[in-house]
């Protein structure tokens, strides 16, 4: 059986999640659903990276006191709060995760200091001065060049001036291996526009780099020198091993590894597509298949910020709008892979236009027009597929991993539905006496109403068991996928319920203007 192993990035514990956070996390889960249905065994991994720096920092900023001042167990208490927050949202926004890691498991520990042993027996670890900057915002040693005005571009802030005794990775030896294999893997860096510019990088930037910092108060000690903690990427990117056995259960690790997908955002696509396949090169532990990077999105128009008191809580978002509209909105506004924008009165039209009078409308008329005039029963579906190749285009879409243009071909059978009713009338073929046709139509309608509750779910879960519970298909789940794809008569004869308001009017959002 094809198995599918997909990551999500670990997150920062410093804050709570917000909605770019979630946005790859629902990607992931849309991405995970439809492999399930596929019949695939799945596991999909998501958690915590918790031995930054910047959580030490945000442990001592709640506690009002400097880093320097708090012990390793009021931030150890500090990240148990934490990610319990954030394993608390995902649990709270429906995401069916295998496994949730934190970094300061000590499984994780156990397979960091496994993976450093097998890198150290390579030869290519050393013990080197490092003089330069770090930014605790990118938790990464930045590159003279790359400050603006003395302060990080992304974040800033004026990083910290460093000069230590460290050790270092041969990240530089491993310049041909990484763009050997980028360019005998063509699907291994997606989308294209992002490897072009990872070559770049790699051609003409990669320098070994720094993987300790001296021992403060956190962070995982360095194997044999306690006084330094191992850098903290470098202690993150081997959660997608330890998530799945390594370190531990090599029968586990055996059945998942390679991972078939890591999805990330843009900002952090040089860790995972040059740093992390180094480490794995060197620790002679195959690369994962692919890499696929979304871009970042803003809020209306601006970066989500807490100076500017923009930041949009998943959670807040999801109880006004709803689980299923948050996740369609996100699919449907942004081109996965591309950056764009989120705003709420874009969210409440696109509720009205596509959710309300679309597919919520298209399903409440199907099921009400049969309960009329079937007495509930649907009626013989004929062979005239409806539905085209809409199964095939769709499943092209997730293989490249378009969530946006799967959601965009699920949602065209609204449109078609609606067209059939225009054409055909259904309430004037009653009136008329023209039973069969009648008959044919509604089976069509729901039929296509069957296909468009499927297609949409892994992007609006609780609707397809919505629909497809009125339509007495309740049990489709135990129903082999490519079965259910079938233009057929699996709801002949059966008798619909009615079906719960799928999308009512939104009171009191905000409209554009
Ligand atoms: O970087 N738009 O964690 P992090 C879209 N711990 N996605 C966004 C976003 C936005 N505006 N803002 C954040 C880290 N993201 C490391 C990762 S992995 C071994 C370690 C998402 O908490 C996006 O997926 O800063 C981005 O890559 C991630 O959050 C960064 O999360």
């Amino acid at each position: 059986m094809a198995k599918f192993y997909c990551t999500t990035p670990i997150y920062y514990v410093n804050d709570r999640p917000h909605i770019g956070h979630a946005y790859s996390t629902f990607a992931a889960d849309a991405l995970v659903t439809w492999h399930r249905l596929s019949g695939e065994s799945v596991f999909f991994l998501t958690g915590t990276d918790e031995n930054a720096q910047k959580n030490s920092e945000a442990a001592a900023k709640r506690l009002g006191v400097t880093p320097a001042e708090t012990s390793r167990a009021q931030v150890q208490a500090y990240v148990d709060e934490m990610s319990a927050v954030w394993q608390r949202t995902w649990d709270t926004l429906g995401i069916r995760y295998d496994r949730f890691i934190r970094t300061t498991e000590p499984a994780h520990l156990r397979g960091v200091e496994q993976f450093i042993a097998a890198v150290q027996e390579r030869g290519d670890i050393y013990k080197g001065t490092y003089r330069g900057w770090y930014c605790v915002g990118c938790e990464a040693f930045v590159p003279e060049g790359d400050l603006v005005e003395g302060k990080c571009a992304t974040h800033l802030r004026v990083p910290e001036r460093i000069e230590e005794e460290n050790y270092f990775f041969r990240l530089a030896k491993y310049r041909d291996a990484l763009l050997a294999h980028i360019e005998q893997h063509p699907e291994f860096i997606q989308p294209e526009s992002r490897r072009n510019e990872i070559v770049a990088y790699i051609r003409d930037h990669l320098a070994d780099i720094s993987i300790s910092r001296p021992m403060r108060n956190w962070g995982i000690p360095f194997p044999g020198d306690p006084a330094q903690a191992v850098y903290v990427w470098f202690d993150a990117l081997g959660n997608y091993l330890t998530g799945v056995g390594y370190g531990t259960d090599a029968a586990q690790f055996a059945q998942w590894w390679p991972a078939d997908l890591h999805l990330i955002g843009k900002d952090i696509i040089k860790f995972h597509c040059a740093l992390w396949p180094a480490m794995l090169l060197s620790a002679g532990i195959p690369l994962p298949r692919r890499v696929f990077a979304h871009g970042f999105f803003t809020i209306d128009g601006q970066k989500m910020s807490k100076s500017l008191g923009n930041v949009v809580d998943p959670v807040v978002s999801a109880q006004r709008y709803g689980l299923d509209a948050l996740r369609f909105f996100l699919f449907r506004e942004i081109s996965f892979g591309g950056d764009g924008d989120f705003s709420e009165a874009r969210l409440a039209e696109r509720y009205a236009a596509e959710l309300q009078h679309g597919i919520g409308n298209f399903a409440a008329r199907t099921i009400a027009m049969v309960r009329k005039y079937t007495d509930g029963r649907v009626p013989a579906i004929g062979d005239r597929n409806l539905v085209g190749d809409v199964w095939a285009r769709y499943a092209d879409a997730f293989d490249r991993a378009q969530l946006h243009e799967a959601l965009a071909i699920a949602t065209e059978l609204v449109r078609v539905g609606d067209q059939l009713i225009e054409q055909e009338r259904p309430w004037e073929l009653a009136k008329r006496g023209e039973t069969d046709r009648l008959h044919r139509v509604l089976g069509e309608l729901v039929e296509l109403l069957r296909h468009l509750a499927l297609l949409h779910a892994p992007f609006t879960p609780a609707t397809t068991d919505r629909i497809l519970t009125a339509l007495g298909q309740e049990d489709w789940r135990s129903h082999a996928w490519t079965e259910l794809q079938q233009w057929g008569r699996r709801t002949e004869g059966a008798v619909l319920r009615e079906l719960p308001h799928l999308f009512p009017p939104l009171e009191g959002v905000p409209v554009r203007g």
